[in-house]
């Protein structure tokens, strides 16, 4: 149903050619809103009207501009509020909005002057004035651009963009709108009255509406990832909701020694209130206290005088290994042993240095398991399984110390991105000293691994500052935008299952090429997202390879933009025997342009096409353009980069895309200083997408 304003709209644009939203809200006496909304109800009932949006802009006057126009300039008050024998410029000040800046600016037009008799009196210095700004600010359209400006810098204007719709007549323009219904109702059906009705056509292109709903940190995203791949590895979440805790289960459980540095005030955060914890289990305390003490089970202890009073205090957390010794414990509690796999995932607490990277609490990432005979060699396993699900298959391990393990190892993966290996986490296998206590039998073994949540979150967001990512200054608007997480999808098990099936393609491709030439590389585009990517990949090709590109119109495209008729150019040419033959052919395809192998497949979006020439490519050439020869995390890596960069592809608005697109370059390259297909793609898409 048109309503009664659109109506008058289409009877007002039947008079003239075209009409702007906002004349019609003056012409109407409406709120321009309202006119838009009119005008959005219009356009949706066909081609009724045409509608394109204008940005105006426009002068309008401050609140200190409204103030001159209504009481005078600034200098013009100063100069009516001197008495005829001069007044005092204490009075002046007092009582005169703007004095400060009026008095200057009628001393500066020599309108008033300081009493040389006497200095803190001003005195008129010319029987009258006028006051041209206030004059200027009544009939601001006969005011020159300059004068305009000078009032801006004044802060009597200001300049703002009005955005308005230009309308004119559609190609199926009318005055009279036919009533469209929206549904068939049991009415319409009835003595098929339906068939006497025009219906209103499908907006497939419609949105859903966005869900106001709330959305997940990435800490919290990540996080979710990590439960993930510990539950599907069989390990079971530990209670963790206790941050206080007492040092007994923190320290002494572990076979840390009381009189250890990261016992005391400067490493950790103990709690003064509740000050001491009083429950403790009376035998299990004193195997502890005698482990510490005089040794046992074949060690030598720590020949110290253990305290209960220092076991007592209670402290904030400094890992959650104080959750796996309660655990450990109690599985001996409840019975016969039997193994286990544990994990753990929540804050801890540290006195330490805050820096970029590090503040006073963090996330532990904790697996456990315990099993009878478990060797070294089933943690280096394990970690390997658990890395190799973040897509990380270069582990390196380096000796380490930790009081409640032997031995100890830091792990350590290639980052290809920053061209070095990083510590990834800690491990070992828990010391007898600590198992034996708690009465597990002397032939099992419990192996153990903790790495940070907030490490791999801030690699996975790109984030450089831990304060970016936790914190009172955390841009919410990055928790809404932020992409989802995947971990898994890194898992080399699936990435080798996608590179082997694309190898298979790739090596398909390439032998076919080298008996003959590429025939059968044949790209759909629509002319409405050119495919920019290929000439620029082509470019940088053509310096190792022979290219010749045919380029065709679907008869879906009626007319090609001028910007697009010279679109590959440079390589088109109908010679034959060449590495790479491309039939280019413009045609409606929508957003993702769709590259076809004939006989074999086809790949659809800009990332995956690039994705395959890129591979194609690193086939003859490995060292062009560095993809997958360069490892598999190099490649997990330019992976996440042109999954990010199809996100933003896919995201309404252009703005929005080349902000999130934007956002994403930081350095020189994507991949640190070598640029790479990511780099190729996200450039040619910023510098091509407000054509
Ligand atoms: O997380 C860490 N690094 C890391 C992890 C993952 C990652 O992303 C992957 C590429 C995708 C990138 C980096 N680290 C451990 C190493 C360093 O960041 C280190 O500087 C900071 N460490 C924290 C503690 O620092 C005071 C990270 C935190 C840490 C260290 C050790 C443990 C847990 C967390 C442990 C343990 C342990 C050992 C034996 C038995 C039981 C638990």
């Amino acid at each position: 149903m048109t309503s009664e304003l659109s109506e008058k709209i289409l009877e007002y644009l039947s008079k003239c050619d075209e009409i702007d939203s906002l004349d019609l809200a003056k012409i109407f006496q409406e709120d321009h809103q309202k006119v838009i909304g009119a005008i959005k109800s219009l356009q949706a009932i066909g081609n009724l009207i045409n509608a394109n949006q204008v940005n105006t802009k426009r002068w309008e006057l401050t609140e200190e501009g409204q103030h001159v126009l209504k009481f005078g300039s600034h200098e013009a008050a100063v100069y009516n509020a001197i008495s005829e024998n001069g007044s005092p410029q204490a009075e002046i000040m007092k009582t005169v909005t703007y004095a400060k800046v009026g008095l200057s600016k009628a001393l500066a037009a020599g309108w008033v002057e300081i009493d040389k008799n006497d200095k803190s009196v001003v005195k008129r210095k010319v029987a009258s004035i006028i006051d041209t700004p206030q004059v200027h600010l009544m009939n601001l359209s006969e005011v020159p651009e300059n004068i305009k400006k000078e009032y801006k810098k004044r802060k009597f204007l200001q300049e703002v963009v009005i955005k308005s719709v230009l309308l004119s007549k559609g190609e199926s323009f009318s005055t009279k709108v036919e009533k469209q219904e929206a549904d068939v109702t049991a009415d319409l059906l009835v003595n098929d009255a339906w068939k006497e009705k025009k219906f209103k056509p499908y907006n497939f292109d419609a949105l859903g509406s966005a869900l106001d709903v709330g959305h997940l940190h990435p800490l919290l995203k990540v996080r979710a990832e990590f439960r993930k791949i510990f539950l599907e590895m069989g390990f079971t979440e530990m209670p963790t909701n206790n941050y206080v805790e007492s040092s007994f289960w923190n320290f002494d459980a572990l076979f840390q020694p009381q009189q250890h540095p990261a016992r005391d005030a400067h490493d950790t955060f103990f709690v003064a209130e509740p000050k001491l914890s009083t429950c403790f289990p009376e035998n299990y305390l004193k195997k502890v206290k005698e482990v510490h003490s005089v040794g046992g089970y074949g060690s030598q202890g720590y020949r110290y005088d253990w305290k209960f009073e220092e076991a007592q205090k209670n402290l904030l957390r400094t890992h959650t290994t104080a959750v796996s010794a309660r655990m450990l414990y109690k599985l001996m509690q409840d019975g016969e042993f039997k193994p286990v796999k544990y994990f753990s995932i929540d804050r801890v607490f540290r006195n330490e240095t805050l820096d970029a990277t590090h503040l006073a609490e963090f996330h532990q990432i904790e697996g456990v398991v315990a099993d009878f005979d478990l060797s070294l060699g089933d943690l280096i396993g394990t970690l390997y399984e658990f890395f190799s699900k973040l897509g990380i298959t270069q582990l390196e391990f380096k000796p380490a110390y930790n009081p409640y393990t032997e031995p100890s190892m830091e792990i350590f993966c290639f980052h290809n991105g920053l061209g070095k290996w990083i510590e990834i986490g800690n491990s070992g296998i828990f010391r007898p000293e600590m198992l034996l206590p708690m009465g597990l039998p002397e032939n099992v073994n419990v192996i153990a691994w903790g790495l940070s949540l907030e490490r791999p979150t801030m690699i996975k967001y790109g984030l450089n500052n831990i304060r970016d990512l936790v914190g009172p200054k955390v841009d919410l608007q990055m928790v809404h935008d932020n992409p989802l997480c995947r971990l898994d999808k890194n898992d080399p098990r699936s990435v080798q299952e996608k590179r082997r099936k694309s190898d298979e393609l790739s090596k398909s491709i390439v032998n076919q090429r080298q008996e003959t030439c590429v025939q059968d590389i044949v790209i759909f585009c629509d002319p409405k997202y050119p495919l920019y990517t290929l000439e620029t990949l082509l470019s940088i090709f053509k310096r190792d390879f022979s290219i010749s590109v045919s380029v065709h119109s679907h008869s879906s495209v009626q007319k090609l933009p001028d910007h697009l008729v010279e679109f590959c150019s440079e390589f088109r040419t109908s010679r034959k025997n060449v590495d790479f033959e491309i039939t280019f052919i413009w045609k409606i395809v929508g957003v993702d342009p769709q590259m076809q192998i004939s006989a074999i497949r086809e790949f659809s979006g800009e990332t995956n096409i690039a994705r395959f020439l890129n591979r194609l490519v690193e086939e003859r050439k490995p060292n062009l353009l560095r993809y997958e020869s360069n490892g598999a995390l190099y490649a997990y890596q330019i992976d996440a980069f042109l999954d990010r960069i199809n996100e933003s592809l896919h995201c309404l608005d252009s703005k929005n895309k080349l902000k999130n697109l934007r956002a994403l370059i930081k350095g020189q390259y994507l991949m640190g200083d070598e640029i790479s297909i990511a780099d190729i793609v996200l450039q040619s898409i910023c510098r091509n997408l407000g054509k």
